[in-house]
């Protein structure tokens, strides 16, 4: 951690991209504690874009050579998924904490060697940067979930709908970069494991980019019996919208409704969406990383942990495999490490 005679966290931002330069503004404008000191980012335009939000930040093209320049004390991870397991490695072998953004990495062998490597390193020093455990909604609901106060929890039913996506997003990607959410955040809800994932088709949209057959419907079920299905779709055109209904022994709970300003004008009455994730998730992006600075700061980590990460990246192989599968894949999960027990 740094000697100098500032206490602030100095961080490290690698991948300037969207969710990049999203955190460079963040950790800027909005989180005490905490200040942007490096940017990792091997293109210059989009490194020098990134360093008009944090002008005292150093740029790298490599983790390495942050490392090795001690410009940081902390890391937060916004590259692809693709890319996460080499700059994941070099950092916990630093033994400095981590904010990954999701997925941990693609697929479960590497997120196998990941938390292995965090093992050695001696304590915990990945949180994932499943946002959505942080929005206010969402633990409102599995407040009430835990309360009992609705009865035993039965049914979930999602809709996670973006409006359009890149022209790089690929089939898998509904499960890996969407549908990644999903797998961890209903664990979290309900307080179980996916047992199995199953994908069916729904009547393909004209309007999705011609190398995608979306929009689909993905099914959980959860070692408590718990029944999920979520309508995953990227071409709906109207906004950005997640939303989520529970079905209870003795009532329904709904969160991820549009809110904000009502407006009856014109014989017409409107209410605002979202348009992206970036907007929707900004309240749950800004306690995640308020709460990861302070319990990085502690040597802790405050939510989603690596062992979370290698989960959801089990379920992702067996969502993979279930969009060219007829019924459910199972997921199959080892024993949790004692290092990861709660
Ligand atoms: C994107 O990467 C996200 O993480 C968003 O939360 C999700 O809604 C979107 O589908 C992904 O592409």
């Amino acid at each position: 951690m740094s000697t100098s005679n500032t206490t602030e966290l100095r961080v490290g931002v690698v991948g300037a991209g969207i969710m990049g330069a999203d955190h460079v503004a963040r950790l800027t404008g909005t989180i005490a504690g905490a200040h942007v000191s490096a940017i990792v980012e091997p293109d210059a335009a989009r490194a020098a874009a990134a360093a008009q939000l944090a002008p005292a930040a150093k740029i790298f093209t490599r983790v390495q050579d942050a490392l090795a320049a001690d410009a940081v004390d902390a890391v937060v991870i916004a590259t692809p998924g693709g890319f996460h397991e080499p700059v994941l490695l070099p950092v916990l072998e630093a033994g400095l904490p981590v904010l990954c953004e999701k997925p941990l990495t693609q697929d479960p062998e590497s997120s196998w060697r990941v938390v292995e490597a965090e093992q050695k390193a001696g304590r915990k020093l990945i949180q994932v940067g499943f946002m959505r455990r942080f929005d206010p909604q969402y633990r409102q609901l599995r407040d009430l979930i835990a309360s009992g106060r609705a009865g035993e929890l039965l049914m979930l039913h999602g809709v996670h709908r973006n409006p359009s996506v890149p022209d790089g997003y690929t089939q898998p990607m509904l499960i890996n970069d969407s549908v990644v959410h999903e797998f961890d955040v209903v664990s979290w809800l309900a307080g179980a494991s996916i047992t199995s994932v199953e994908v069916k088709y729904a009547k393909r949209n004209a309007l999705s980019p011609a190398h995608l057959r979306e929009p689909i419907l993905v099914l959980m079920e959860l070692d408590n019996g718990v029944l999920v299905d979520v309508e995953m779709n990227v071409s709906i055109q109207f906004g950005y919208q997640v939303a989520t209904e529970a079905v209870f022994q003795r009532g329904v709970a709904r969160i991820g409704q549009p809110e904000g300003l009502q407006l009856w004008q014109d014989t017409h009455f409107r209410l605002n969406e979202h348009t992206s994730y970036v907007t929707r998730f900004k309240q749950a992006y800004d306690i995640e990383v308020q709460d990861w600075a302070d319990a990085a700061r502690r040597g802790a980590i405050a939510g989603p942990s690596a062992w979370d990460g290698f989960k959801v990246a089990v379920a992702c192989a067996a969502g993979v495999k279930a969009l060219d599968t007829a019924g459910p894949v199972p997921v199959e999960l080892p024993e949790t490490p004692e290092f990861y027990a709660v």
